[in-house]
């Protein structure tokens, strides 16, 4: 495939409610969508870093750069096969995973839309429907926690997971089990602890939680396993595992028991794959993470979530939780059992809405193909 052309573009788009984790509060997304072009196909992929480097070392702006100056630039010199041939395009480029993803993901939508088939298919998912949890941000007071939480489990969802930082946690937790003692309840501490408060994270495994997701720094994996022997409840690890080698290094340190899978934060749906197939050799369940995306990313959520190893419920949840009104038709929604169904036609399986795009894109730059 030799790629025509790449759109880059910045879409400013509000959040239905404010977004609040221990690193900061998001109201607004400024997302970076890229669209590839060959031989009358159009693919979709989007950039998941945030406003500021806050959940990693990227955000929106070097995502941008990085993308205009030095992948999207490789990828039109080049001929590609499929979406992995692109880690081996930009390895020259070192970081910068999740401007890389957006690049390869769309070069995996172009190859299913070129082959007719679902881009869940071409990843090799096997299942057709997925289970889908929420996250739910740090709030304002607790009772508005507990509204919150009453809409998501009347909504069906099959896991919620909590925002929680020091000042956040315990005594919510106590609140959450008192009134639901036994739904499936996880907290994410985005690395709001240290070892020295391990006695403190010890005391939840009063609480049952499904997990705890990453406690400790966000490059760290040798701490967590030193916390994870000094408390019951497994870790989930997120921001540490940037591919497949994190994730044997950490499995084999023991630095946790559950992998949370967010294809930006691992370079793409290749790396994405090794993680997951990695995971499983160790007995290991994944999940798949989401960033507050748009229709487009998540429908790329949906199709990795297909994978036969992510056995727990994603963070993968219907496009009204975000947005007035998503960028796809249909939107995504989920059913009553707290399920989304796959779909099955070719590509993401989603409409892109050019119109609704348009609208809100706040800068633009088009990339073409030399010869
Ligand atoms: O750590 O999983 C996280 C959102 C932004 C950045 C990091 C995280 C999150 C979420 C929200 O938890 C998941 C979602 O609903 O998209
Ligand atoms: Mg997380």
């Amino acid at each position: 495939m030799k790629i025509e052309a790449i759109h880059l573009r910045e879409l400013n788009m509000p959040l239905a409610h404010p977004f609040e984790t221990s690193f900061g509060v998001t109201t607004t997304r400024r997302i970076l969508i890229v669209e590839v072009v060959c031989e009358g196909i159009t693919a979709w992929g989007e950039c998941v870093a945030g406003e500021h480097p806050y959940f990693s070392d990227e955000m929106i702006d070097t995502a941008w750069i990085i993308t205009e100056t030095e992948l999207a630039p490789r990828l039109l010199a080049a001929d590609v096969a499929s979406g992995r041939d692109c880690p081996e395009l930009f390895q020259q480029v070192r970081g910068h995973r999740m401007a890389k993803a957006a690049l390869e993901n769309a070069v995996w939508d172009l190859d299913a839309q070129r082959q007719k088939l679902p881009l869940a298919k071409l990843l090799g998912g096997t299942r057709e429907i997925i289970p889908c949890g929420v996250s739910i941000g740090i709030q304002p007071t607790p009772e508005k926690l507990m509204q919150k939480i009453e809409t998501e489990v009347n909504a069906g969802y099959q896991r919620i997971k909590l925002k929680c930082k020091p000042g956040w946690d315990t005594a919510i937790f106590e609140l959450v089990r008192e009134r639901w003692p036994h739904i499936l309840l996880s907290c994410d501490a985005n690395s709001a602890y240290q070892l020295s408060d391990s006695e403190h994270v010890a005391l939840w495994d009063k609480f049952n939680l499904l997990m705890i997701e990453q406690p400790l720094w966000y490059d760290d994996f040798f701490f967590h396993a030193e916390l994870q022997r000094r408390i019951k409840t497994d870790i989930c690890l997120d921001e540490c595992i940037r591919n497949s080698r994190d994730a044997r290094a950490a499995l084999e340190l023991g630095s946790g028991r559950i992998i949370n899978i967010k294809v930006g934060r691992v370079g793409g749906f290749t790396e994405a794959i090794a993680v997951h197939d990695v995971a499983q050799q160790f007995g290991i369940a994944v999940w798949c993470g989401g960033m507050l995306e748009t229709g487009i990313g998540r429908a790329h959520n949906i199709a990795l979530s297909s994978l036969p190893n992510f056995s727990l419920p994603g963070d993968v949840s219907a496009s009204k939780r975000y947005w007035a009104q998503d960028i796809i038709e249909p939107e995504v929604t989920v059913s009553s059992e707290g399920t989304i169904t796959v779909p099955t036609s070719a590509g993401l399986g989603f409409d892109v809405v050019r119109d609704r795009i348009d609208a809100i894109t706040v800068r633009s730059k088009t990339l073409e193909r030399n010869s």
